[in-house]
């Protein structure tokens, strides 16, 4: 699996690994973002060298991360991925608000490096509103139902708040989002090391 120690994505990918009990079987090729040159083998993988992308058994590449945390549940960590029913639109739903944010925390953070003058304040306004509603839900629904993939992509969101965005409190407001961060953060998956467990 093409990955990053600091891309999430890649994180949620790994902690599925791990979950499934494949994290042996799987090799982690940590590719520099952003990159002097292209990684050739991950462009020939997946043309849009995104992280993470998996090389499976037979050479077929999997990408993007959802679609390769459901092959990797699939052998070994099928409740992940609820079958059918309310319980997988739910769990499905809850990891696309969880990557969506993500995706949204990518640009913010790119719009940051920009110079000051050149960064359209706008676009601060609105991220921040979306950013706190997809917070609030999360609280809102913090505990219900049992472990799945949308628990793992929202803990994995929590952490990269914390990490890139320090200055954010989330947990302000948020008591048992902040309960249910700390419990999941004690599972061996999402302790270990995405690159090197
Ligand atoms: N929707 C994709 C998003 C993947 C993504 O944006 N990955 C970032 C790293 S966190 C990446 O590859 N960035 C490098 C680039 O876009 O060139 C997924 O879930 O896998």
């Amino acid at each position: 699996m093409f990955g990053s120690s600091r891309s999430p994505f890649a994180r949620k990918a790994a902690i599925v690994a791990l979950e499934a009990g494949l994290r042996e079987r799987l090799e982690f090729i940590d590719v520099p973002i952003p990159a002097p040159t292209p990684n050739a083998a991950l462009a020939a993988a997946n043309p849009l060298r995104k992280l993470p992308t998996l090389v499976a058994e037979g050479g077929v590449a999997l990408f993007d991360s959802p679609v390769i945390c459901e092959y990797l549940a699939d052998q070994g960590a099928a409740h992940l991925f609820p079958v059918g029913g309310p319980a997988r639109w739910r769990a499905l739903t809850r990891q696309a608000l969880a990557d969506g944010l993500l995706d949204m925390l990518l640009l913010w953070r790119a719009e940051m490096r920009r110079p000051e003058p050149e960064r359209n304040a706008a676009l601060f306004a609105t991220w921040a509103q979306r950013r706190d509603g997809a917070l609030d839900r999360c609280e809102a629904e913090a505990g219900v139902g049992a472990l799945d993939i949308g628990d793992i992509a929202i803990g994995v969101l929590l952490s990269y708040l914390d990490f890139r965005f320090p200055e954010f409190d989330w947990r302000a407001g948020r008591p048992r989002l902040a309960d249910w961060q700390a419990a999941i953060e004690r599972r061996p998956s999402l302790r270990a090391d995405p690159v090197r467990s």
